[in-house]
């Protein structure tokens, strides 16, 4: 199989060789037509409150207030001292508030398309995880610096996939430096000045950034023959009640370093929107408002882009991404998964790892620490 080439089968291997031991991520394996991505449909949400309990609703769901002016001087530093709640990032959620949508929503999933498929697979799904999991798997083949740890399960005949934080990241979180602790707030103090909490209102500045705070969409759809369920975190919608439905409606905000020189235009092409353009085409969020910030932090222009022209924006660019080689990529790697984790039991987890100019491997774990199905989940499901 292309991309599964590591050690590649020899004319006499039967059909029913094992599977191969890793996947290579050379990008001119995955350069070929883009494969099968049905447009996301969204199938529920949930919201996260400020102490980071899990509601079945959409309470969380911001509106988008356009600024009033093309420049607006948001002070994104502002608050950091005084107003700001930080979620705990030491604690690992693995995939418990999907699995508790999942739990709360169960009937709804079934009924969807499991009668009319012969699968024994019980939820309908093939995979279950966070959009920013599948984010890391479409950027892999341009990733220089990052590597990832990905724990899957097989259980009713879904596979479950939650990432695993590695040592670097891990070093990398406990020793940031208080410069980057204050540009981490600065995204988030860039949707408090343009996100209100209902149609009507406006946005509070003045009020407290609480990032334990979130509603999170939560979309089907299929890649090539993976049917896919994955939530994911969206910071507003169109306020204008003639929007489409979701996810058509949602928009992503991100914050970033204004544009002076040529060099740093292409490589916010390059670099940037790969990471843009992946995380909100997997949802089919349509747009991304953008504000431009100088070094201390205040938005000096807002800006659009439509995910579906970012294609053709980085065209003209050299040794730039392709959508095809992201998508490709993840697909055969949900192909590799499937092909390697065949035991279906709650307890054993294979966890999949990249380092940057490696090929992805594999390691089998039973009962250890890397089991992520909670037991409440696991009982609920099996009984
Ligand atoms: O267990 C884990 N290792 C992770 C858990 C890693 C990533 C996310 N999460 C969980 C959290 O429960 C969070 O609520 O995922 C949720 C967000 O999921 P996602 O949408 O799949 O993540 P991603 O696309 O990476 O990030 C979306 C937004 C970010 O916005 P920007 O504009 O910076 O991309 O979610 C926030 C952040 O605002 N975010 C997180 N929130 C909580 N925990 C995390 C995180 N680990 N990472 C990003
Ligand atoms: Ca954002």
């Amino acid at each position: 199989r292309p991309g599964q080439n590591h050690h590649p089968a020899g004319p006499s291997t039967p059909p029913s060789s094992p599977p191969t031991q890793s996947l290579s991520i050379q990008r001119q394996l995955y350069e070929r037509d883009f494969p099968l991505y049905k447009q996301p449909v969204e199938v529920g949400h949930f919201s996260l409150d400020s102490e980071r309990r899990f509601f079945n609703d959409a309470r969380q769901l911001r509106y988008y207030v356009e600024p009033e002016k093309s420049c607006p001087n948001f002070d994104l530093r502002d608050g950091y001292r005084s107003r700001f709640v930080k979620r705990d990032d030491r604690v690992k959620e693995k995939l418990d508030h999907i699995l508790r949508w999942i739990l709360a929503n169960r009937s709804k999933l079934q009924s969807k398309d499991t009668a009319a498929s012969s699968s024994p697979c019980a939820l309908g799904v093939d995979i279950v995880t966070w959009r920013g999991h599948l984010t890391k798997l479409l950027t892999t083949p341009y990733e220089t610096r990052e590597g990832w740890l990905l724990a899957v399960t097989r259980m009713g005949g879904t596979l479950y996939i939650s990432e695993v934080e590695t040592e670097a990241a891990r070093r990398d979180r406990e020793n940031r430096t208080e410069r980057h602790e204050e540009m981490m707030y600065w995204g988030y103090k860039f949707e408090q000045y343009t996100c209100a909490d209902d149609a009507q209102s406006l946005p509070d500045p003045g009020g407290v950034v609480n990032t334990n705070e979130a509603f999170c969409t939560v979309v089907q759809t299929r890649l090539a023959e993976h049917r896919l369920l994955f939530s994911g975190e969206v910071d507003c919608r169109d306020k204008d009640p003639k929007a489409p439905s979701p996810p058509a409606n949602y928009i992503e905000m991100k914050t970033s370093l204004e544009i002076s020189t040529p060099k740093q235009r292409s490589n916010f092409h390059r670099f940037k929107l790969l990471k843009w353009w992946a995380q909100s085409f997997l949802p089919g969020v349509p747009r991304i408002v953008a504000g431009f910030r100088d070094h201390d932090g205040v938005v000096v222009s807002v800006e659009t882009y439509h995910i579906s022209k970012i294609s053709q924006l980085i065209k003209n660019e050299t040794n730039c991404w392709k959508p095809t080689v992201c998508m490709n990529f993840c697909c055969e790697f949900l192909s590799f998964v499937k092909s390697v984790v065949t035991e279906d039991n709650p307890r054993v987890v294979h966890l999949f790892s990249w380092d940057p100019h490696r090929d992805v491997t594999y390691s089998i774990h039973r009962d250890s620490q890397y089991s992520f199905l909670p037991d409440w989940y696991v009982r609920e499901m099996t009984s």
